[in-house]
This record gives structure tokens, sequence and C-alpha cells, in this order.
């Protein structure tokens, strides 16, 4: 790692999945591999949603009437789609993206935009993160392929994912960008429609390279204010942030009593519960918390908190309720208390490399709890008890019970 990387200030990736639909199909029914396959409803007025690579050189492809297809490529097989098998996958894609980097900006189900940015250090220079990444795709899908493209901007990135089709890895560095794009024709310009390119041919200008060495403000003059969006795009320049998206900050769980009371074991029965509850969202989540607080609300409405870090991040109850157990005792307040709760903040998804050995250490309580958690989305949360779970000496106590996950705090 080396020289060369010295010319990337910056590293983006842009994924997208071959032919996603089609693929899924051809992966959960090995009899469709290597055969042309429309998805698509078979319905008078149906159209394709995606073709599999062996029926695109057909001239087939998404949006186009199925029975137009049908024509162009008789022997293809009609496949209606399945939806939830394709959310089901895009889950698991976007799973592995979060694993190479915490900015992720999905654009579809089976696309998005990482950055890469800083992360030489986990898997080596820009062509050994696109060749890591496809390996892990196909590995968490048993088998779909992705096309990869890395660049310095978002706008190369993409336009290098759709280059080498299917199964493409194109590495474009920042300072051969501009060289790169321009013998590509003017329609790779993010965001020119067919009115933008007819302009461009009346202008004379068929490739990018054509728009990169025309003139600024003539374009400007013919295409306002997206004409100088065009000319900077022509000459690689793309400062677009890749923007993650929003992930829930804290996830809390509280009681309020109605009885209020200072028993320091009857407060730790409620802990206990809040904590089983956000440990089970955390882990529905895919999160782990790297900190968790204690609420407690006095007989006079006065709001008291305590908080703390954990060495390492967790989604496990019984560690959330260790730590706030510690923290009740930190409180001066000695009650009565109306409401207890437990929140865990600084939230992290769970799958990347540096959650392993946490994992592997709390094993067996993760297994425990994650087989309390199935048997809670079968039966109910109420038929779910620890031994000594609060529920069957205080369950009459409870009044209110509020599970909650907030976007905006900052605590
Ligand atoms: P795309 O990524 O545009 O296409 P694709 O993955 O099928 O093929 P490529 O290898 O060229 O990326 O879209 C992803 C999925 O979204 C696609 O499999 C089907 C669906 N889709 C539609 O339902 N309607 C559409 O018009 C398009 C373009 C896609
Ligand atoms: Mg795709």
């Amino acid at each position: 790692m080396n020289n060369a990387l010295h010319n990337w200030d910056r590293i983006v990736i842009h994924a997208d999945m071959d032919s996603f639909y089609a693929a899924v199909e051809q992966l959960d029914d090995p009899g469709l591999q290597g055969h042309p396959i429309l998805v698509g409803s078979n319905s008078g007025r149906g159209v394709v949603l995606t073709a599999s690579y062996e029926a695109r050189p057909f001239g087939v492809g998404s949006g186009m009437p199925m029975a137009q297809a049908q024509r162009l490529c008789p022997d293809a097989l009609i496949v209606p789609p399945r939806f939830k098998r394709y959310q089901e996958l895009s889950t698991i894609i976007m799973t592995v993206f979060s694993d190479f980097s915490p900015i992720v900006e999905p654009l579809s189900l089976d696309e998005a935009f990482l950055e890469m940015t800083g992360s030489e250090g986990l898997f080596g220079e820009p062509k050994n993160m696109g060749r890591q990444l496809k390996e892990a795709v196909k590995t968490a899908t048993q088998g779909l392929t992705v096309s990869v493209g890395v660049s310095g901007s978002k706008y190369v990135a993409k336009v290098a994912s759709g280059f080498a089709k299917p199964d493409g890895l194109t590495v474009v560095p920042p300072t051969a960008a501009r060289r790169w794009l321009a013998p590509l024709p003017v329609s790779k310009l993010w965001g020119a429609g067919e009115k933008t390119q007819t302009r461009f041919a009346a202008m004379g200008l068929k490739t990018i390279g054509d728009v990169a060495n025309s003139n600024p403000s003539l374009l400007v003059k013919q295409l306002g204010n997206a004409g100088s969006h065009f000319y900077s795009l022509s000459c690689a320049k793309d400062a677009r942030k890749v923007k993650s998206q929003h992930t829930a900050k804290s996830i809390g769980s509280e009681h309020t009593l109605d009885r209020d009371t200072r028993h320091p074991r009857e407060i730790k029965n409620y802990l206990r519960r809040s904590a089983d509850a956000v440990a089970r969202r955390l882990r529905n989540k895919g999160l782990i918390a790297a900190g968790v607080r204690v609420k407690l609300k006095t007989s006079e409405f006065q709001l008291l908190t305590r908080q703390e870090h954990f060495d390492e991040p967790t989604d496990v109850a019984d560690i959330l309720y260790k730590k706030a157990s510690v923290l009740l005792s930190a409180f001066q307040h000695s009650g009565p208390f109306r409401l207890v709760g437990v929140t865990a903040f600084d939230l992290r998804t769970v799958k990347g490399p540096l959650q392993l050995s946490l994992l592997k250490r709390d094993g067996r309580e993760r297994r425990l709890e994650s087989t309390l958690d199935k048997i809670a989305e079968r039966f109910g949360e109420d038929v779910v008890h620890r031994a000594g779970d609060p529920k069957t000496t205080l369950g009459a106590d409870l009044v209110a019970n509020l599970d909650f996950l907030d976007n905006t705090e900052g605590m």
C-alpha cells in the first residue's frame, strides 16, 4: 500500500447486483440457471421487471412489455416475481455492505454506495476492497454476483460499476477518472435524459470528453444550472458525500408503577424487565449498544439519569442489567420512585469484524436470549420469564410500559 494510494483522496464504492430478481430466481431454482428468463407477470399487459443476462442479447430488458419481450426472445422462461424473497436477500446484501463501511447509502434493493475512505488498513488497496466485497456478497448469498465500481467520487464509482457487468470489478483511480470517462457517450452523464442528450447532440457533443472540453459558460447558456452540473461531472468532479441511512440513536424501555417504591430489589426487577426488552429489540434490529442509561422519576416528577459505557458494545440483556444495577447504586436520591427505565445508546450494527470476539465471549448468554426471543415471538412476551422475573411478583403494579426507539436524542 503504496505510492499509488497517494492519489486517492477519497475512496467510494458503488455496488449493484447483477440482474437481481432474475439472479435470485436462478439461485433458488438451479433448473433456471443458464436459461434466458424474464421476471414479471405473464398476464396480458405485464412488463419485464428484469431479464437474466442470457436473455439480454435478444434486446430485452426492464420496462419492456412482456409480450414484446417474448417475441424477441421466444425461448425465455417467464417467472413471476417473489418480492418477499428479494427483500430477504437485499437485507443480507446490505448487511454485508455494512461490514465493509459504517457509511452505506442504499439506492434501491440491490444497489448502494459505500464510503471507503480511510479503510485501507482493514481491506488493503482499492482493488482489494472491491474483490473482498464481491466475495463477501457471493458467500453470504450462496452465489449471487455483484458488479463493483471503485473510484474517488460517487459519480465515477457508479459509472464504473456498470462498465463490466455482470460480475464486474472496475477500479478508476481519481487521477485517471477524467481520461477514463472521456470516450463514454453523454448518456452516461448522471441526470442526462433524452432531452438533454438531444441538446448535447445539437451542440455537437457526443462523448463525455466532448463536454469536458467544451466552454462551460456556453453549456450554462444552453442548459441553465444543469449545464455546470454536467460540466463538473464530465471533468470527474463530484464532491457529493455518501449519506448513510438513519439508524436509531437509542432504544429504551420504561415502566411507570402504580405504587411508588424505594426498594432497590423491586426497582432492580423492573430494570431486569426493561433490559430484557431493550436487548431483544437490539437483537431484532441487528444492533449493539456501547452504553446504557438508567432513568428514574421521583414521586415529585424529578427526572434522574445515570449512564455509562461498556468496555465492549453488547446486545445481551444480562450485561445491560448488571451495568444498570451498578448505576442504580450511584443515585443519591433514595426515592420513592414512580418510573424506572433502561435505555441503550451509542448503537452500532452488529456485523462488523470488531464484534466477532464479543459474540464468541458472550456466546452462551446470547444463545439463551436468542432462544427466548424466538419463544417470545411465537407465543408473546408474557410467556417468557427468567427465574426471579418481576412479572410473577409485581405484575399487578405495572400500569404503563413504554418501549421506545429514539432517532433524535444526542445524550
Ligand atoms: P437494476 O439494478 O436496475 O437491474 P438488474 O439488477 O436487474 O440488472 P443489472 O445487472 O443491469 O443491474 O434493478 C434491480 C432490480 O429492480 C431488478 O432486478 C428488478 C427491479 N426493477 C424493476 O422492478 N423495475 C425496473 O424498471 C427496474 C429498472 C428494475
Ligand atoms: Mg442491479
